[in-house]
């Protein structure tokens, strides 16, 4: 096993990048963008998707609840731009969406579960001319600026890019994704709403995730509940 796991690594070395899957590697705040998994939970399956969304992992990625304790807290201010960044351009055609969920005490003790993530962040697809324009294309990050009402507190700061190009059949659309964790020093009084479960906010038959995107567009549905802009 060993020798074969090694030899799948020689192998993917020289896979070239363009063939590579991407992950999300750090956390931006402002114009800073921090080191790889300092602020940013360390997934064990390198840059696999998530395929099934009733795993644990859809939460933070395989291995991203083992990695809290190891992992830094990064104190932003609300309103402040945050977000995270991708060890290589995203590039297969998908939507995005960003959750916050608030901790009880330090984000490197919470595991993020019940329901406790409300969305502040989406990229959705757009649809002309029966086709669908997919607008996280070739990015290197994803930011968006804090709500302004969000109160003080420690965050897990997660963010999905759900890949698309094979979702024609169930259990086919590729969740990448990887939770940071921020500490609003400064916050608002808001009350963040709706507030979901992850696993537990998909079906995998959402119109959004369950999807051929070669045949005619007409509308797309972006999949999660509504963003709380505060
Ligand atoms: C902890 O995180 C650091 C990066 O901040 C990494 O170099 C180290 O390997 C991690 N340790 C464990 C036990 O995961
Ligand atoms: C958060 O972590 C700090 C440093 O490890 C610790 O002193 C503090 O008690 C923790 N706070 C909570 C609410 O767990
Ligand atoms: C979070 O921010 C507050 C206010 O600036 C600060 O007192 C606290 O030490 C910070 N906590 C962490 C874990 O950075
Ligand atoms: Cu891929």
């Amino acid at each position: 096993m060993k020798a074969s796991l090694a030899l799948v690594s020689v192998a993917l070395a020289f896979v070239p990048s363009a063939l590579a899957h991407y992950r999300f590697t750090s956390l931006v705040a402002g114009s800073t963008v921090t080191d790889p998994y300092v602020y940013v939970r360390q997934n064990t399956n390198y840059n696999t998707p998530v395929t099934d969304v009733t795993s644990t992992d859809l939460r933070c990625n395989v291995g991203g609840l083992a990695s809290a304790a190891n992992t830094s807290t990064y104190t932003v201010s609300s309103g402040e731009t945050v977000g995270l960044a991708l060890d290589q351009p995203i590039y297969h055609p998908g939507v995005v969406n960003v959750y916050l969920a608030k901790a009880p005490g330090n984000a490197s003790a919470f595991d993020g579960s019940g329901s406790v993530w409300f969305k502040v962040y989406q990229l959705s697809a757009t649809v002309s001319n029966g086709e669908y324009t997919w607008p996280d294309n070739n990015l290197g990050q994803i930011t968006f600026p804090l709500p302004t009402a969000l109160p003080a507190g420690q965050y897990l700061l997660r963010v999905e890019q759900i890949a698309l190009h094979v979702a024609q059949t169930f259990g086919g659309a590729q969740f990448y994704l990887s939770c940071g964790q921020i500490n609003v020093s400064t916050g608002g009084s808001g009350t963040p709403s709706p507030l979901v479960a992850i696993p537990g906010v998909y079906t995998g038959k959402e119109p959004g995730i369950l999807i051929d995107i070669y045949s005619t567009a007409t509308s797309y549905t972006q999949p999660g509940p509504a963003v709380w802009t505060g």
